[in-house]
């Protein structure tokens, strides 16, 4: 679990927070599982937005509430408390009275939701590229100075690796923008995760046990940005797909994962980009 310190936290006015305050984006792939989640619990919560497309994650202010700038954060009566599926962990267990994780299978879930972690890059390397232009720059030279600069730059009084790495996948996709071989690498190793998970879900109607848990949630999260992204996942993974949609229709997902038309406007006139110029995610990725 990763509450934070004292000492790591520069904005102090969150420490006498009471309730439950989250702090997100409405399309930022972790926000929305933390959302959906929520929702299913029946948390309530006090919504603060930090508008990534803004860089708002990049002040001073959140800075000093989440040194490593990413969303979503918890502030739970003036605990602050990072990494969404911590959180997700976290509220299961001290918030929620409706559980997402089944009480014999917490290591097993935990396990479960770092391998899905672990495939965040990859999500973003997609999502930059296959969603709605992004310009030259990705994140400002500005914004990025900003992010070295403040903060803590520890997470439970250890100075922070994460955000080096994060700032070195910034600089990356600024300087030579998205590659191909990124691009390859990274829907490969979805399309192996969801291989597995197909031949799961064929004599299984959840991920793991017989009833819906945040694993479930988490996979819907990153499938749904993938098909944002035109993967073609009734084509190559079919009853992921079964399982899939009834879940993505249900009322406490649609909520957060729906995108304004001018959104999805974007992203189709993208689409329609790639598909002229022949590079599209399934030409690209050779999917
Ligand atoms: N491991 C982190 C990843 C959080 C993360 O990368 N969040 C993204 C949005 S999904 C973010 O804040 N990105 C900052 C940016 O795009 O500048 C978690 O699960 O909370």
């Amino acid at each position: 679990m990763v509450k934070l310190l004292d000492t790591d936290i520069m904005t102090r006015e969150v420490l006498e927070w009471e309730g439950v305050h989250l702090f997100h984006f409405h399309g930022s792939s972790c926000s929305q599982k933390t959302r959906i989640c929520f929702n299913l619990s029946h948390i309530d919560y006090t919504p603060h937005v930090v508008d990534l497309f803004k860089g708002e994650n990049y002040t001073e202010y959140y800075l000093g509430i989440n040194p490593r700038g990413l969303v979503p954060t918890l502030v739970y009566n003036g605990e602050v408390h990072i990494e969404s599926n911590d959180i997700i962990l976290f509220a299961d267990e001290n918030i929620s009275n409706f559980k997402l994780v089944p009480q014999d299978s917490k290591v097993e879930m935990r396990s479960r939701l770092e391998a899905e972690d672990d495939l965040h890059l990859d999500l973003r390397t997609i999502t930059m590229r296959f969603t709605q232009p992004r310009g030259d720059k990705i994140r400002s030279d500005e914004n990025l100075q900003n992010y070295q600069e403040f903060g803590s730059g520890t997470v439970e009084g250890i100075l922070d690796i994460n955000r080096d790495r994060e700032l070195n996948f910034w600089r990356k996709a600024n300087d030579g923008g998205i590659s191909d071989e990124a691009v390859k690498l990274s829907a490969n190793k979805f399309k192996a995760e969801l291989d597995q998970m197909d031949t799961h879900l064929k004599d299984n109607s959840y991920l793991l046990h017989d009833s819906l848990s945040v694993i479930d949630v988490a996979w819907v999260i990153y499938i749904n940005r993938l098909i944002f992204c035109g993967y073609p996942l009734e084509r190559l993974h079919p009853n992921v797909a079964k399982w899939f949609w009834p879940l993505r229709k249900k009322k406490e997902f649609d909520s957060e994962l729906t995108v304004s038309p001018a959104l999805q406007e974007a992203v189709n006139q993208n689409h329609r980009h790639q598909i002229e110029t022949c590079s599209t995610l399934i030409d690209v990725a050779n999917l």
